[in-house]
């Protein structure tokens, strides 16, 4: 059985993105051949990361679907090395529940849902049944068409309903409270101000959904968008040169009650939490 407690009980996790795709915004192309994923995902785990998520279908705004035998092809073989040789969890980072099992028992112990189940609802059984760890994702709409002009009356309270509500759908199929953790999908639906808003009450979030809360910031387009011309930096600031607004976000996040941050760059996040927890305790 997978507890969040074993991976962010002690201090907030670090989670490691291993992206075997073609297309992510930021790092797409650059892992798909398997050794290439493995070795980044084990320099990923030597860098910090306490956990790691292996996904074979970009959720970048616009992107295309993926088949599942293309996404299976992608995934398996980087995650099944990964759950025997990177000794640190692996998460799937899939919408769906075929790939999810296939993940599972290819050794994944986590089920990173996008869709929080709405895209195919037997994924939260097959979780359910591995005694896997869920963490489900707020999306407003499907990747293709998600940032076509998104509309909150009330962000942070409708994306904290939504939590709310999948985290009892989750419950009622069978998946365990301490395996349980959500996310506000930074970037899914959401315009810069909203992710803004969502950033500044992460707090309010925490408290609200009651189990683990998750934060994927990295490399993120509205970063981008924040820091034009700041120090030096132009009107188009590249994903790869986002680093350090990420950076900023997951100090912020993990201040205010984050427990996992979902990072491309893990050294310095990991080192930066290690740090806040000194602060923290001299504080205490
Ligand atoms: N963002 C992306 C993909 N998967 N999973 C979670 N839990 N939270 C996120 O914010 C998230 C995610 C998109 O980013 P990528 O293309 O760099 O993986």
């Amino acid at each position: 059985m997978f507890e969040w407690s074993t991976v962010c009980g002690a201090r907030p996790a670090v989670m490691g993105v291993v992206n075997v795709t073609p297309d992510s915004f930021s790092d797409g192309g650059r892992y798909l051949d398997p050794d290439i994923a493995v070795a980044h995902g084990l320099d990923l785990v030597a860098a910090g990361a306490d956990l790691l998520d292996v996904g074979g279908e970009s959720t970048r705004p616009g992107a295309d679907p993926v088949t599942e035998r293309d996404e299976l092809e992608r995934v398996l073989p980087v995650v099944r090395r990964l759950a025997a040789e990177a000794g640190v969890p692996v998460s799937i980072d899939t919408t769906k529940s075929s790939v999810a099992a296939a993940a599972l028992e290819a050794g994944a112990a986590i089920v990173n849902d996008v869709s929080a189940g709405v895209f195919d609802p037997d994924i939260l059984g097959v979780t359910a049944a591995a005694g896997a760890g869920y963490l489900l994702v707020h999306m407003a709409g499907k990747p293709r068409t998600m940032q076509d002009d998104p509309h909150y009356d009330d962000v942070t309270a409708e994306v904290g309903d939504f939590l709310v509500e999948r985290l009892d759908a989750a419950r009622a199929a069978g998946i365990a409270d301490g395996a349980l953790a959500a996310d506000p999908g930074i970037g899914f639906g959401k315009t810069v101000e909203h992710n803004l808003t969502l950033l500044a009450e992460v707090r309010a979030l925490c408290e609200r959904v009651g189990v683990p809360v998750a934060i994927g910031t990295s490399r993120k387009r509205f970063l981008g968008q924040l820091m034009r011309g700041v120090g030096g930096l132009g009107d188009d600031v590249p994903a790869g040169d986002r680093d350090d607004a990420t950076l900023a976000t997951v100090v912020w996040s993990v201040d205010r009650g984050a427990r996992v941050v979902r990072v491309h760059d893990v050294r310095p996040a990991a080192r930066a939490i290690a740090l806040l927890e000194v602060m923290r305790s001299e504080a205490a």
